[in-house]
């Protein structure tokens, strides 16, 4: 039996999804126009499928595991509930990647002064239910019009006053002279499994493939650092080390006084580290980046 993983057939979390599953290990070959591809080297098989599907394959059990936005989670959770049924994916972790935030944008000329100020206007969003939540939570009375694509348009079209969509640089909403004014979701990529109790025949490799998922996203940002400096000034390297934790101290053949230190550190280590880690007494430190990690 075969583990199955849902992943955005096109668009911005195809490839950072692919990233993720190759540096897990596994090897693939992928045809033009494919929906679904074997993985050679594991039990896994890829299924390539718009974005918006993925919580519902996954919910009723076609696929095991899923990646895809919060934004699209959340906008199902609640619709879901809308229905009076459980959302019954459930979410394992969040990734590094496809970081965006849903936003409500106004036209340039637009007098914002909070929420209040979208009481009686029209608002365009692909997010009905997310934006929904946002203005009763705020006591706002808007009309809410949905819209399948192009929502940064429709105040130019008059089909809305305002918007409520998905940003990232920003540069879309500039083009449109549009204006951030609220953000309604924080949204990245996260990885989700069925409800259903994985069948014992794959559990083994399910197991295998949530440890390299994870291994994986620590590791990004994450670096090996390794200086000599006086055992004297070791609690003032702790402290310097961004996220490390117990670092290994090694003694120095034939010095009393100083020692090899080697760590890992889970964020980016910076010149300025460098540079304060140095006017502590730090000699040859050597900052690495780190392959894979198991925890
Ligand atoms: O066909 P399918 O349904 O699979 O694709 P889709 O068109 O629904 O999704 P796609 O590929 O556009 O986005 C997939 C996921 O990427 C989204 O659900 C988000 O989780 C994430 N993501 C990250 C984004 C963005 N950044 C993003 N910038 N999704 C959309 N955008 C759009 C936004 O809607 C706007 O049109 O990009 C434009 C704004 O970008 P900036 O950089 O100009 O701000
Ligand atoms: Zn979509």
């Amino acid at each position: 039996m075969r583990l199955r993983i849902a992943i955005q057939k096109s668009g911005r979390l195809t490839d950072s999804s692919l990233d993720l599953l190759g540096r897990c290990g596994l090897k693939y070959t992928r045809g033009k126009d494919q929906l679904m591809c074997h993985g050679e080297n594991m039990p896994l098989d890829v299924l390539f499928v718009r974005d918006d599907d993925i919580p519902d394959l996954v919910q009723e059990d076609v696929c095991d595991l899923g990646l895809v936005g919060l934004n699209v989670l959340e906008e199902k959770r609640l619709a879901f509930r809308a229905r009076g049924l459980a959302p019954l994916f459930e979410q394992v972790q969040l990734l590094d990647f496809g970081h965006c935030r849903l936003c409500i944008a106004v036209p340039d000329g637009f007098d914002y002064r909070g929420p209040r100020s979208l009481d009686g206007t029209r608002i365009a969003t692909t997010y009905p239910a997310i934006l929904g939540r946002f203005l009763d939570e705020h006591g706002v009375q808007a009309t809410v019009v949905v819209l399948s694509g192009s929502v940064e348009i429709a105040p130019r079209l008059g089909r809305a006053d305002l918007i409520c969509d998905l940003v990232s640089t920003g540069s879309t909403l500039a083009a449109n002279h549009l204006r951030e004014v609220e953000t309604v979701l924080a949204s990245q990529a996260a990885l989700i499994r069925t409800p259903v109790p994985i069948a014992p025949e794959k559990r083994e490799w399910t197991h295998r493939l949530l440890l390299r998922i994870d291994g994986v996203e620590q590791v990004k940002g994450s670096k090996y650092i390794m200086l000599h400096a006086p055992r004297s000034a070791l609690p003032a390297i702790a402290k310097l080390l961004p996220g490390s934790e117990a670092p290994t101290v090694i003694p120095l053949d034939g010095r009393d006084d100083r020692v090899a230190v080697h760590a890992v550190c889970r964020e980016n280590v910076f010149w300025e580290t460098l540079e304060q880690l140095k006017s502590v007494g730090a000699s040859s430190v050597l900052v690495l980046p780190v392959e894979k990690m198991l925890a």
